[in-house]
């Protein structure tokens, strides 16, 4: 979809950005499922079409109007609007991108009527070049029509069933994750100007070197728009800068040759001020930047392209036993999270992100896993920024039935997500997947796939999933770096007997590791607790009870925590979040340590207490 990098729209003396957010016109595609492709809706304002109403852009759509028919509509869904292009950005030697932070599931983009590009697999970021299709000086109008269908080949899969309702026949969808299937483009839309000759992609690895303090950034820089005759009248400079704005390295030129369209070098910082997660050091998340610039000796004006990147510089590596940062021991201790609140569903709110990193500060977590999809960017730039360790999972959740067309699109997502995520300090770990049908024989083959293809795309940061079925049916473990598995003693099983946690979790976890020799840790456990129910003697839905129920897991993790195998132990979940309607959910998956608008449950000032311990013994 993409040729090239994703690289987040950033502004430089040489690049503009513009925001396409706001309200947007919106409209379901009714009664005849493809009346906007067969009215080519594209062609002309949505508001001409009869029926638009205003839709935030980002957000999801389902939870903004009072319909239900909105909420719940399976298939396609039209969004345009206009905006304005200035003049000066037809100036010559400019390019112009339409990028999109994530649309889900699917959607096709029109920009004054051409066609312009789709795309597949949500939470994931999209763009193309539209220096062509756009009128300069005035208006232009974007058209995108979602489709929200998932299918047994689609990542997530669900499946589509017809049925009869008093308005006649229709879709419905199903799926068997939990979690609400939020839809729309739900993430930030933008214009930005690049120079003809542009840098295309950057990608960077970082190293401790042996004396234990020089930092070492390797990068490689794409440069994308090369004219042919341009041979080695081109480098790339990358200066480093420290975050108090000084220079602290700067690389001899990498030159472009006619043979290659990638620049390489290597930054050296002797005493470099290293990414530590939060709480293990006093700054954490310490952030460089490099400036990269593409120069151009044989022009007029030589500065073709200007790009800064944050970079955090940090080393990782593990064993059949550990994990490491910066050659210490990692113990995670942190949660699964949703993107998730009240009427956004999915959207971006950077309220709520800011918010979000305060809990997760104040409760003394290092980590999370972006269960069960990639999270929105500006979600990701808090954590490279605060120190915040990231499992980063694709958005693979519940595979129940393998195939060829699954396997290339599975691979697909990682692909998009690594090219995303891969320069970020926080993504400690590349997630395959979550609570796969692992115990089927097609699984093994399947993930054998899956996790060769990550270990071709990146070697430096280990595989890991989060494993439902049991360490004897399993056929994914033995393809993973690290193991996680999910289990819920006392809730879905031992309902009410809190004293079947501790063993069964050390046996659990014993078992996975005599059984593959790796690191392991808990992804998932925890109880749903409705906000304000008490109750003695303690019960089921009581925040009493979850909060004795997290407690006994604690028994079993210092156990196990004694034994070196053992890496870490993440709640489930940070925050209530919507699911679909079912009389196992009240209004919603309750198994948040807050509530879906971010207040404290009982459980989250035993949490607080136990992470800041497991941080002071750090
Ligand atoms: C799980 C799933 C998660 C669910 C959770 C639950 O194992 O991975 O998506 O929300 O259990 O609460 O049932």
């Amino acid at each position: 979809v993409f040729s090239g990098g994703i690289l987040y729209p950033r502004e430089s003396p040489t690049r503009e950005v513009k925001s396409l957010d706001g309200i947007w016109n919106f409209k379901l595609s009714k009664p005849d499922h493809f009346s906007g492709f067969h009215e080519r809706w594209y062609h002309t304002d949505l508001a001409k079409t009869g029926g638009a109403i205003p839709m935030p852009v980002p957000s999801s759509y389902n939870d903004i109007t009072t319909d239900s028919e909105i909420h719940d509509h399976v298939g396609l869904v039209w969004y345009d609007r206009t905006f304005f292009v200035p003049d000066r950005w037809r100036l010559a030697n400019n390019r112009v991108w339409l990028r999109f932070g994530g649309v889900h599931y699917a959607c096709q983009v029109w920009i004054n009527g051409h066609s312009v590009m789709s795309h597949e697999i949500g939470h994931l970021p999209f763009q193309h070049e539209v220096t062509s299709l756009l009128a300069y000086g005035t208006k232009n109008r974007i058209t995108v029509v979602v489709d929200n269908t998932l299918l047994l080949n689609t990542i997530p899969q669900g499946q589509v069933e017809p049925i009869d309702t008093p308005e006649g026949k229709k879709q419905q969808q199903t799926y068997t994750f939990d979690f609400f299937n939020y839809a729309g483009i739900q993430r930030p839309v933008f214009l930005y100007t690049t120079p003809a000759i542009y840098i295309e992609d950057i990608s960077i690895l970082t190293d401790i070197a042996d004396d234990g303090t020089t930092g070492i950034i390797k990068y490689n820089v794409s440069i994308g728009g090369l004219p042919e005759y341009a041979g080695s009248s081109i480098k790339v400079y990358a200066d480093l800068i420290t975050q108090e704005g000084t220079y602290a390295s700067r690389s001899n030129p990498s030159i472009y040759s006619s043979t290659s369209t990638v620049a390489h070098g290597v930054l050296k910082i002797k005493n470099a001020k290293l990414w530590w997660p939060y709480l293990m050091h006093p700054s954490p998340g310490y952030l460089y930047s490099i400036e990269f610039r593409v120069i151009n000796s044989d022009s007029m004006n030589p500065v073709e392209d200007i790009y800064v990147l944050p970079v955090g510089i940090r080393s990782l590596s593990w064993s059949n036993t550990t994990f490491m940062i910066n050659n210490k021991p990692i113990y995670m201790r942190g949660f699964g999270r949703h993107e998730d609140s009240a009427i956004r569903g999915k959207g971006v709110d950077l309220p709520l992100i800011t918010r979000d990193y305060n809990l997760i500060k104040w409760i003394g977590a290092n980590s999370y896993r972006t269960s069960h999809y990639p999270y929105a960017e500006e979600i990701m730039d808090f954590a490279d920024q605060q120190g915040i360790m990231i499992i980063d999972e694709c958005p693979a959740v519940d595979t129940n039935f393998f195939s060829d067309v699954l396997l290339t699109k599975h691979k697909e997502s990682l692909r998009e997500l690594i090219q995303r995520d891969k320069n970020r300090p926080s993504v400690i770990m590349w997630s395959v997947t979550n609570e796969p049908q692992s115990s089927d024989q097609k699984a093994d083959a399947y993930f054998r796939n899956v996790t060769k293809f990550v270990r071709e795309t990146d070697q430096t940061r280990p595989i890991t999933a989060a494993i439902a079925q049991s360490w004897q049916t399993d056929n994914l473990a033995q393809h993973l770096d690290i193991i996680g598995f999910n289990r819920y003693i006392g809730w879905y099983s031992n309902t009410g007997q809190l004293y079947e946690i501790k063993k069964k979790i050390i046996t659990e976890a014993q078992n996975w590791h005599r059984k593959h020799n790796k690191p392991v840790y808990m992804t998932e456990y925890g109880a749903d607790s409705v906000g304000g129910i008490h109750t003695l003697p303690v019960h089921v839905w009581s925040e009493r009870y979850q909060t004795e129920l997290i407690a006994e897991y604690f028994k079993a993790f210092d156990h196990l925590r004694n034994s070196s195998f053992y890496v870490g132990e993440m709640i489930w979940n940070f925050a209530d979040f919507e699911t679909e309607q079912s009389v196992r959910r009240v209004s919603g998956n309750k198994k948040g340590l807050f509530t879906r608008d971010r207040q404290p449950k009982e459980a989250a000032y035993l949490v607080r207490k136990r992470y800041f311990e497991l941080a002071a013994e750090l």
